[in-house]
């Protein structure tokens, strides 16, 4: 049975900037958030058809961070010398941030926004413009064979059907073949009060303990848990077959489940709890920037992540508060933020001596923007987050 516990209002496509043509016919959706008391499963009530998210017009290019860009880079290596893959596959290649790494007669890619696989076509790897699914999971199989490493990161967590999925996985996998991916993770949503994670393409937030509810159904098991810091706590499964017998189950697994459960991640009162927390974050939120309003501070917003749709249109954030939102993507530039309509602009034209303040919608990259920002910071300019509370730092 699935219980409700969170509510953050009608939302539009989180990655879906508009021109002001489209301010008119906006699609937007219930956003709720429900915990399934057999699988321990966080889903959304309502689920937006993939292709109104993820199609030409794609947004997020993983490559605009530095922190990402080596992230994947360590990845890709530390792979290939423990697992020694030759043949490779990615589901979700995004801008080939991590294939990039990989033989390209050896690699392909699955990606279902046409503008990135493209891209990557154009890199040499044979790119499947498609959603993932059995179906494609045979054709691939039928045409390459069988696959010694499935990679998929920040795209597991966007499929509605899991087991449709992971039936898929199961099919491709050689028989010393392993499967990893990587995703947000639920206990370090819970523990930092990051709601944000939670929009139209996030339709799970995954905890270890669901996912290995889920996997085991489809005769796969996790055999090692990484936790990472990357995109505010995430979480890299390594998976295989209940079959191969090559890899051995590692403790890290047990630990994460032990925790887990500790935390009360198994318990639908948690879930209460944290529904209790986002409503006070927006309260606090909503009261910082009026007050900064009124002593007549300048505040922009830094990084028009995904996560910031959320938390605008949840707090009902508009241009009164927040003049315009600064974000490095091109494709972003010149267009509005979806829901509030708030303009997006480049760092270069937006990020002035005039700011005071800057809510840092991309707050999972705050080391590497404070870092970059220290002009700013260092002529007293301030940034503003809302997690793990409200609360402004500089
Ligand atoms: P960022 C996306 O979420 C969508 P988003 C997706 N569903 C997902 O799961 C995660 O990624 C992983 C900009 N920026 O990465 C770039 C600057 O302007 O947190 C991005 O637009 N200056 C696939 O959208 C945004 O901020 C900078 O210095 O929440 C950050 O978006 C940096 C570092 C970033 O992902």
């Amino acid at each position: 049975m699935k219980k409700e516990f969170l509510d953050l209002g009608k939302q539009p496509i989180a990655n879906g900037f508009l021109n002001k043509d489209d301010f008119n016919n906006e699609f937007l959706f219930d956003l709720k958030a429900v915990y399934d008391e057999d699988t321990k499963l966080i889903s959304l009530k309502e689920f937006v058809a993939p292709e109104m998210m993820f199609n030409e017009n794609y947004a997020y290019h993983a490559s605009m961070s530095e922190t990402m860009k080596n992230h994947f880079k360590s990845l890709a290596e530390n792979l290939q010398k423990e697992f020694k893959p030759i043949n490779v596959l990615e589901i979700g290649s995004n801008d080939g941030i991590f294939i990039r790494h990989f033989d390209p007669d050896k690699t392909i890619a699955v990606e279902p926004c046409s503008n990135f696989a493209e891209m990557t076509n154009d890199m040499e790897y044979k790119t499947y413009p498609e959603f993932w699914t059995k179906e494609l999971s045979k054709l691939i199989k039928q045409d390459n064979g069988t696959m010694d490493l499935i990679y998929s990161a920040n795209c597991i967590c966007h499929v509605h059907d899991l087991d449709d999925t992971f039936t898929a996985v199961e099919n491709l996998l050689s028989d010393d073949g392993i499967f990893v991916f990587e995703d947000p993770s639920l206990i370090r949503m819970m523990e930092r009060g990051s709601y944000d994670q939670l929009y139209d393409e996030h339709a799970h937030i995954f905890s270890v303990t669901a996912l290995q509810n889920i996997l085991i159904k489809n005769d796969l098991e996790i055999f090692r848990v990484d936790n990472l810091s990357v995109h505010g706590g995430s979480n890299r499964i390594y998976v295989k077959s209940i079959h191969n017998r090559y890899q051995e189950i590692e403790s890290s697994v047990e630990d994460n489940l032990s925790r887990e459960n500790k935390f009360g991640l198994n318990d639908f009162k948690t879930y209460q709890i944290f529904s209790d927390r986002v409503q006070k974050s927006k309260e606090d939120l909503v009261s910082t920037l009026k007050k900064l309003k009124q002593d007549g501070k300048k505040v922009i917003a830094y990084g028009a992540a995904s996560k910031v749709t959320t938390v605008f249109n949840y707090c009902g954030i508009d241009e009164s508060l927040v003049e315009y939102i600064t974000d490095t993507t091109p494709s972003k530039i010149g267009k509005y933020q979806p829901g509030t309509h708030i303009p997006i602009v480049s760092p270069d034209d937006g990020f002035d001596e005039t700011v005071d303040v800057a809510y840092l919608g991309a707050w999972n990259f705050r080391t590497e923007i404070m870092n970059k920002e220290t002009d700013y910071l260092s002529r007293g300019g301030k940034f503003i987050t809302h997690v793990p509370q409200v609360m402004m730092f500089s």
